[in-house]
This record gives C-alpha cells, structure tokens and sequence, in this order.
C-alpha cells in the first residue's frame, strides 16, 4: 500500500496532480502539504500546513503517515523569484534536500521533483534543444532547478534513492491560476477572454516558447513514476516537449472562440527571462526510454481549456 506526500498541494500542478494520484492510489493514501493553505480544504482527506524549510516538521510529517512516496512541487517560479533570489533558494534548494534528506533517511521507495526548462540559458541552441547541451542559466529560478538536477542524481548515485524527474515546459490548466513564472500569461489569455476582458501581455508577440497541456503534464508525471526503475536511464531530468507557440499565436486561436478579445502587448522584466529559454524541446530520450507521447497541440488544449474554464469562470463579455 502506498501513501503520497505532495509538497506544494496547493500550487497550479499540485491542485491537478493531487486528482490524478487520489484516482489511482485512493484518496486516504494522499497527504496535501503546503504553506498555504488550499482553496477548497474539505477536497483533501489529509492536509498538512508545512514549510518544506523546516526539516523537522517534513520528518514528522512523513512518519505520521508513513509516507512511502513524496512528490516534492514546492517551489519559487522564475518570475517570482527574482523579486526574492533568496528565498527561491531557500525553498528550492534547502527544500529540496530536506526532502530527499527525509526520503533517504525513512527509506521512502520513490521520489519525484520537477526541473523545468530554465535549467537552460542564452547559449543554449533554442530550436529543438537537446536533453544534454549548454545549461547557463541566467535565473536564480533556473540556477535552482540546475543545482536541484545534480542533487537528485548525486542522491541516486550515492544513497540509492529512487528519485525521477521531468524538465517541464510552460503549463497551462483550468484548475487553478499559476504562481509566478514567466509563461503564465498562456493561461491568463483564457481567464480574461472568459471574462470579457481586454488582456495585456507580459511577453512580446513573436516570444516564442516550449508549452504542455496540464493532462499531458500529469499524465506524463504518473508514466514515468510508474515506470520499471530499470527504463529510468537519466537520473538528473529528463527533457519532455509538447508544443510551441508565441503569444500571437495563442491570441489567434483563443479569438477563435471569442472574437472580441482584444490584446496589448507590454512587455516586462520577463521577457528578458523567456529570450534566454528554448524555442521547443528535443525530446526522444523520454520517448525512448518510458514512452512519452503526448496529445495536445494548441488547438485541442484551447478547445478543452475554455470548455474547463467555462464552468469555473461566470462569463461576462
Ligand atoms: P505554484 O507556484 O503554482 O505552486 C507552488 C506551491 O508551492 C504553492 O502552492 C506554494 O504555496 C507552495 N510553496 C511555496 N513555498 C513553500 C514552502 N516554503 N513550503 C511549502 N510549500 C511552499 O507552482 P507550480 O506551477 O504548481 O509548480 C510546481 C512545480 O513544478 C515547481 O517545482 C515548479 O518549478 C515546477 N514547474 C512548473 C512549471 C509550470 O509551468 N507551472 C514549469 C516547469 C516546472
Ligand atoms: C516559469 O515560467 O517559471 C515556469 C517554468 C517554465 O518553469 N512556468
């Protein structure tokens, strides 16, 4: 019988992930840990109010349910992070090795972090970047998720520790808004075409980035944590792709669906962040070695994303 931790509970992959694994594993064997707390508490059969910096309470936690997996999401995105380079590292960096910390020590079967692709920088190749290639990143953010990698692989190589790991594209989901990163503004573009609002733009037109629908995401998550040990060949993170588009691009076919959207483009400190990430991602390391295969390009995820979004949004425009 497993029991799951998901650090980060209350975040944008966290919200969706925790529906994924209480499908699979049940819901009594899920434990929600964030520092805040979620929206709708009663959906959660176990929370647990928890900084992922205080390794104590992450101990204590873990015994109390006797935790046999932990998905480690808390984290600080890019944008958010450089506002507060040392608290991205504190949470990102000590957060994380009080995880696998915690997981070694309790002898926790499997593990899984999140990289991203800010792991990659201005020298980097952006079109169709490959798994192994130049890492520069210019973020506290990306330096984190870079110094996350080499962690999880050390904790495999040196204690055994079953840790797996995706580098993620930009996300888009209907579950819930995202927390501070630079490609949020491909699921703003939704909320405000919904509502009926004009959407001003954070990044410039032809800003052209990786991006996944939020069920390949955890799709994608559940495929490689319940992979054989044996097909997991790359222990630092493996590079996944979906599709790829600008913000003009999304704007088009969002105004399909409504026509009297309107968009100003105000680029800011963030557009800085997104010319130093990949165009879109090389990817067939994941394909070979567990089979990743994903399903949504930007016509079909925009289709589902304002039908989703629909019954959560009260429309007004
Ligand atoms: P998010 O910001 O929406 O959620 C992060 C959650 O972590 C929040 O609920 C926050 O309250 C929590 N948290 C922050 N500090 C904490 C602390 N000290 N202790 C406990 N909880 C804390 O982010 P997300 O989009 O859900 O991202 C989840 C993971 O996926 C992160 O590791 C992120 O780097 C990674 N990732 C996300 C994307 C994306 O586009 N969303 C892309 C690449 C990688
Ligand atoms: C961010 O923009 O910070 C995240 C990411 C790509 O890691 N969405």
């Amino acid at each position: 019988m497993e029991k799951i931790l998901i650090t980060g509970s209350s975040g944008q992959l966290g919200s969706e992930l925790i529906i994924a694994l209480s499908e699979a594993y049940g819901e009594e064997n899920i434990v929600a840990a964030d520092i805040h707390e979620p929206k709708n508490k009663d959906d959660y059969l176990f929370f647990e109010k928890i900084d992922v910096i205080d390794k104590n309470l992450l101990l204590e936690v873990a015994r109390k349910y006797k935790i046999t997996q932990i998905y480690h999401l808390a984290a600080i995105l890019s944008a958010t992070g450089e506002k507060h380079p040392g608290l991205a590292w504190r949470v990102n960096i000590d957060g994380l090795m009080n995880v696998l910390d915690v997981a070694r020590d309790l002898k926790v079967k499997k593990v899984y972090w999140p990289s991203s692709i800010a792991v990659f920088g201005p020298n980097t190749p952006k079109q169709d970047t490959p798994q192994h290639t130049v890492t520069d990143p210019g973020t506290v953010y990306g330096i984190s998720k870079l110094t996350g990698e080499r962690l999880v692989e050390y904790y495999f190589y040196h204690y055994g520790l079953d840790v797996r790991s995706l580098r993620y594209p930009g996300l888009i989901g209907y579950q819930s808004l995202p927390g501070g990163g630079t490609t949020d503004y491909a699921v703003e573009i939704f909320h405000k075409a919904i509502m009926g609002d004009k959407f001003t733009c954070f990044l410039r037109q032809d800003s052209r980035l990786p991006m996944m629908y939020m069920p390949d995401a955890v799709r994608a998550t559940l495929e490689l944590m319940e992979a054989d040990a044996g097909k997991i060949k790359i222990r630092s993170s493996y590079n996944i792709g979906a599709m790829s588009f600008t913000p003009g691009d999304i704007y088009r076919m969002v105004k399909k669906h409504y026509p009297r959207l309107e968009i100003e483009y105000r680029p800011d400190f963030r557009q800085e962040i997104a010319d130093s990430w990949p165009r879109n991602i090389e990817d067939s390391y994941a394909r070979h070695d567990w089979g990743w295969n994903h399903h949504y390009d930007l016509e079909r995820m925009t289709e589902d994303m304002i039908m989703n979004l629909k019954e959560r949004i009260p429309a007004t425009g």
